[in-house]
């Protein structure tokens, strides 16, 4: 009878633990979760994949620091086009490379690679 109980409560005990396991994941996923949220709101990242930018828009706040993350297995070159037509360039970027561009002002600009003419960005600046 008594161990019945034991058993009972080392049961019980158990079912506890599996729950706040449980828990501490769905935590862990909401903050993992409101992490990237955090990293979309004021650092936008765009991938240069498959001599392509991906996404091909982005719509970012004027100050915001857009993140170019190279995912290719070649050298890519970032050059931004101000609504002015002024042209700055980024420098190569090897495989794996993560170059930051801090657009300051609004306007439409375009992000082009000078060495894959086929691959354009459209960054709408927004005040
Ligand atoms: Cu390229």
């Amino acid at each position: 009878m008594q161990n019945q109980s034991q058993d009972m409560a080392l049961h019980r005990s158990a079912g506890v633990a599996a729950s706040g396991l449980r828990c501490v994941r769905a935590l862990g996923l909401l903050f993992a979760l409101l992490q990237v949220g955090a990293v979309r709101a004021d650092d936008e990242e765009v991938l240069q994949i498959k001599q392509a930018f991906d996404p091909k828009s982005i719509s970012v706040a004027a100050g915001a620091a857009v993140r170019f993350v190279n995912g290719d297995d070649v050298k890519h070159n970032l050059q931004s086009v101000a609504p002015d037509g002024t042209r700055t360039d980024y420098g190569v970027a090897p495989p794996g490379q993560v170059t930051p561009i801090t657009f300051a002002a609004a306007g439409e600009y375009t992000v082009v690679c000078g060495i894959h003419p086929r691959m354009k960005l459209k960054v709408s600046v927004h005040p």
